[in-house]
């Protein structure tokens, strides 16, 4: 799995109008069709990085669950659940459980997943994302013929799922 950096650019705002003044002349941003020669995205050595993540289906469940190959998808989410200032980076599939990553730096991370208490290799996770429910990033993972989950972030590098406390976890059929 290649990892992409987007990076957002903000076009600068003028308070000129919210002071009273004349509404400033609106400039579009820059034609950049003809500034464009290089390659934008760069492949990144999973060695190197240390995300050995795989995403790899398994048809046989899938055809027991009568999922289409459409619908066999995984997820990602980017939050910095430690407060250290460095993006993580969580990664969902069908079989072999989602994946923490920590960022060390330098374009490096380090599979924390076991650590943390997000080691649940049974679960078929179809997407996660990071909400803040009390001071520090929580992590809510979509489930697929199981119960979702909610990993309360513990602020020590661990989480402690409480979906069916916070009434996120509905039964899985
Ligand atoms: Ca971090
Ligand atoms: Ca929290």
């Amino acid at each position: 799995m290649a990892v992409l950096i987007f990076v957002q650019f903000v076009p600068q705002t003028t308070t000129a109008a919210a002071n009273g003044s004349a509404q400033p002349p609106s400039e579009p941003f820059q034609n950049t069709s003809q500034a464009i020669t290089s390659t934008r995205f760069t492949t990144l050595d999973p060695k190197r990085i240390g995300i050995d993540f795989v995403h790899r289906p398994d048809f046989e469940l899938q055809a027991e669950l009568l999922v289409g190959d459409s619908l066999v998808g995984g997820g990602v989410c980017i939050g910095d659940y430690d407060g250290d200032r460095l993006p993580d980076l969580v990664l969902t599939r069908p079989v072999g459980g989602l994946r923490l990553y920590r960022n060390v730096g330098d374009f490096r991370f380090m599979d924390v997943t076991q650590s943390a208490g997000l080691g649940d290799d049974k679960m078929w996770a179809t997407g996660a994302s990071f909400a803040d429910l009390d001071s520090d990033l929580d992590l809510f993972v979509c489930g697929y013929a199981v119960p979702n989950r909610l990993y309360i972030n513990q602020g020590n590098g661990r989480f402690v799922e409480r979906g069916r406390q916070a009434g996120l976890c509905r039964p899985a059929k």
